[in-house]
């Protein structure tokens, strides 16, 4: 009998570019990791349009996304890559699980609470965000959905809709469980180590480390990163000391070595210029071939298409059933049955 493997999803938004800390904190662990289980990798471009987007932007940003997915190591032939647009099963699926879900749990989401107050107009699709965040998983079947802490509460959201779906209709979906990262994933911003490192503030000098930046440019973010007055080059939990911590856990991260190796590393430095120079040096050597990969890529648009479009015909093949059945249940009349 073959071995069932455990079914993964994941989804990234394509706003901005990728930062350091996605690398560090998503992309780098589904590399390692893709081989493992049933992974499925997707760039959810509905998603990112339940704020305004500029469409050229969205367009934009979705392929360098998908490039720079595929460059940091993501293979087709071990996983699937693919866009959510693309596979038309997700929006049709959030309409179903729309008709389950109690307005009054949307409406209880702190992301979604956030963002109303920082914007003039909402969407229904912004309220609507972690139904379809819901169907992206559900219709996979996935056990585990690797995402970071402030997705916590959209992964229980999935688990409630799983369940009163279950509960109505019979047994359907699995309930996934969120994976979260230990905390040392978690990169802070080099200008102010302790606020996390995002996308949406990449555009502020010496903030993040993106992966697009020339050597040069890191190098010079990661120099003039914020630190202490001390030279003592150590983990540590103190406030004071976050912009080191930060650069010790980039280290820690890239490297793959323990706290006390790392600490060892850095035991006769001379200061944090040595610790930043060493940090600096590591991130360049990590991100360079991925950059170069990154290029050669988005100089082959034919090449990128095929490889999304393998990936949204691999997706459509499990959530394209699923709907179905999902209908089914629901005794929606199914063509031809
Ligand atoms: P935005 O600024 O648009 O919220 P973001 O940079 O925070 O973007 P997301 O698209 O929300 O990134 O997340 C993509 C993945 O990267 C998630 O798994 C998230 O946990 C991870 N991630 C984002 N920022 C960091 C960070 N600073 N450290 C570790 N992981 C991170
Ligand atoms: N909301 C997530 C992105 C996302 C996702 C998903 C993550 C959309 N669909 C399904 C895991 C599984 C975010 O903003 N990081």
């Amino acid at each position: 009998m073959t071995e069932v493997k455990r079914r993964v999803f994941s989804g990234i938004q394509p706003s901005g570019s990728v930062q350091l800390g996605n690398y560090l904190g998503a992309i780098k662990g589904w590399v390692e990791r893709q081989s493992e289980k049933e992974n499925f990798f997707c760039i959810v471009d509905l998603h990112a349009i339940t704020v305004q987007q500029d469409p050229e932007e969205l367009r934009r940003e979705t392929r360098s996304l998908a490039a720079m997915l595929f460059a940091a190591g993501l293979d087709p032939d071990q996983c699937t890559v693919f866009v959510q647009s693309h596979v038309t099963a997700h929006a049709e699926g959030c309409w179903l699980l729309n008709c389950v879900t109690p307005l009054g749990w949307l409406e209880r989401m702190t992301q979604y609470k956030d963002k109303v107050q920082r914007q003039e107009s909402v969407s229904t699709g912004l309220l609507d965000y972690p139904v379809l965040m819901a169907a992206d998983i559900l219709l996979y079947d996935a056990h585990e959905v690797p995402v970071g802490d402030d997705q916590r509460q959209h992964v229980e959201l999935t688990r409630d809709i799983a369940q009163r779906f279950n509960h109505l209709y019979g047994e359907t979906f699995v309930v996934p469980e969120a994976v979260i990262p230990e905390v040392g994933a978690r990169v802070m911003g080099l200008d102010e180590p302790r606020v996390k490192m995002s996308k949406s503030s990449a555009h502020i000098r010496g903030h993040a480390v993106n992966l697009l930046d020339d050597p040069k440019e890191m190098v010079r973010s990661i120099r003039r990163a914020v630190t202490d007055s001390g030279n003592e080059i150590r983990f540590s939990e103190d406030p004071a000391k976050a912009g080191v911590n930060n650069l010790l856990g980039i280290y820690k991260a890239i490297t793959d070595r323990t706290v006390e190796e790392c600490e060892e590393d850095f035991a006769s430095a001379r200061g944090y210029g040595d610790l930043k120079s060493r940090v600096a040096e590591v991130v360049v050597e990590e991100l360079q071939p991925i950059r170069e990969r990154y290029y050669e890529l988005m100089d082959d648009v034919g090449e990128l298409e095929r490889m999304l479009a393998r990936g949204a015909e691999q997706a459509a093949s499990v959530s394209e059933p699923k709907v179905e059945e999902i209908k089914r249940r629901m005794g929606l009349v199914i063509a031809g049955e």
